[in-house]
């Protein structure tokens, strides 16, 4: 099966605690802080590979976590990083995060590579809040928060021609007329249903891939036909062949057909409509030579500024020219995919200029509420048993001037103030 689009979870590790140690030596009764760092938890990453074909593997496990960090240890020994988590996917498969719609990566590339999720730091251990008045430090630094994330994973072929056209108008047999590619054809509408890929090599060193998608009908655009789900995959190419049955062997007109799918187009996107069309008349072997539904056909397109070439993919007539006519615009075009802009801009808490800042509030219970990203932080690394504990977040949230901003809410001593659901009664020192 052809699966294109996923929707999974993605959760990077949380980081490991700092330690909390004390040094034990013979003959010395109380040794100094040696609690070492925790270990960072790991990352998931998304990386592309040409041994994967499909997103298919993504409808069956949705949910994917990279290791937590260990926690730091006595003799200042740092906790075992977390392993990171690696997804295989498709070359051309779009990272994108959910909440924000923002691309985070367009994997083009062999190898290409993006950090999705990133791991939580590990905490710093005891040693590093020793000073000159705190020998003992009784508390650490907690490990990271994980990052958690819903991701959209939407597969887009990478093919230097797209074919388009309306349902059983040939397509398919071009593809197999022009390269080693054998996909499905018979006489009823949407024989294709997924995309097929096929290597045109059209001379010593020159080739290029064809990607022939299911048909489009009136409608596409809004999802009424197979077309629109299958439009993006033609979105990377650089030139279009679009494909009519100049016959109208199934009582169509052939220049409707040809303005509807460029309707299509239009709706689809302008960079859809944008691209370079070379424009083929097929199955020219049930008419005449010459016959005038091919010369009418080829007046309306070329008077419209296309290259019009005639064909017959059944008998191979005219496909090299077409190829030929498809390299040439290739030639004249900036080489490789298209690739969509990374726009998704990773931000740890630390980095938001608001993390460091204290708010402080009177709620209606007639408590003192502060706020903060940092606090919040502190506040997890905090020991209540421990009154050097205490003590760092007190100042913390003096230097920060929360006191004072509770002073100005009318805060007294003996009054009670609330970090998350912690309560305690202030007293001025
Ligand atoms: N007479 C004639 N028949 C053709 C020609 N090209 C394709 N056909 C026939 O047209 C029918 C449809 O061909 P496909 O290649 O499956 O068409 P398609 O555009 O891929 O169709 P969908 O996948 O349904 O969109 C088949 O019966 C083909 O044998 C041609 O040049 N001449
Ligand atoms: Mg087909």
């Amino acid at each position: 099966m052809f699966v294109d689009r996923a929707r999974i979870t993605i959760r990077s590790g949380r980081g490991g605690n700092g330690a909390v140690t004390f040094r034990r030596e013979p003959f010395v009764p109380e040794g100094g802080p040696d609690g070492g760092d925790g270990g960072k938890g790991g990352d998931v990453i998304f990386e592309a590979s040409t041994r994967y074909r499909t997103l298919m593997d993504f409808r069956y496990k949705r949910k994917y976590h990279a290791e937590s960090g260990e926690a730091g240890m006595k003799r200042k020994r740092y906790g075992k990083k977390g392993q990171d988590l690696v997804i295989m996917v498709p070359v051309g498969t779009v990272v994108i995060d959910e909440e924000s719609g923002l691309v985070m990566k367009d994997l083009v590339h062999e190898g290409d590579r993006v950090i999705a999720a990133r791991g939580g730091m590990g905490g710093k251990g005891n040693i590093h809040f020793k000073n000159s008045v705190r020998q003992a430090p009784n508390f650490a630094e907690a490990g990271g928060e994980p990052e958690e994330r819903d991701i959209i994973l939407e597969l887009k072929l990478i093919a230097d021609v797209g074919l388009i056209g309306f349902p059983n108008v040939g397509k398919s047999t071009f593809l197999s007329m022009s390269t080693s590619a054998r996909p499905k054809i018979a006489n009823y509408h949407f024989t294709t249903r997924t995309p097929n890929l096929g290597v045109v090599r059209l001379h010593d060193d020159d080739d290029f891939v064809i990607a022939d998608i299911p048909g489009l009908i009136e409608g596409a655009h809004q999802g009424t036909g197979l077309g629109l789900d299958f439009l993006k995959h033609v979105e990377r190419t650089r030139v279009l062949i679009h494909i009519v049955d100049v016959a109208g062997s199934e009582g169509r007109d052939p220049i409707r057909d040809f303005d509807q799918i460029n309707h299509e187009l239009s709706q689809y996107s302008e960079k859809l409509s944008g691209k370079p069309q070379i424009v083929v008349g097929n199955k020219t072997d049930i008419l005449p030579e010459n016959d005038s539904k091919i010369l009418r056909f080829k007046k309306y397109v070329t008077e419209k500024g296309y290259a019009f070439y005639p064909m017959s993919a059944a008998t191979g007539a005219g496909v090299r020219e077409v190829l030929n006519a498809a390299w040439q615009e290739l030639e004249k075009l900036p080489s490789g995919p298209e690739i969509e802009e990374a726009e998704f801009e990773f931000r740890r808490p630390a980095e938001d200029p608001e993390y460091r800042e204290i708010h402080a509030a009177l709620a209606d219970d007639g408590v003192y509420e502060l706020s903060g990203g940092q606090l919040y932080k502190i506040f997890s690394s905090t020991n209540f048993n421990d009154y050097g504990s205490l003590r760092y977040l007190y100042n913390y949230i003096k230097d920060r001037g929360g006191v004072k901003q509770m002073k100005k809410l009318g805060l007294k001593d003996g009054d009670t103030v609330r970090i998350r659901d912690f309560e305690f009664v202030f007293e001025e020192e």
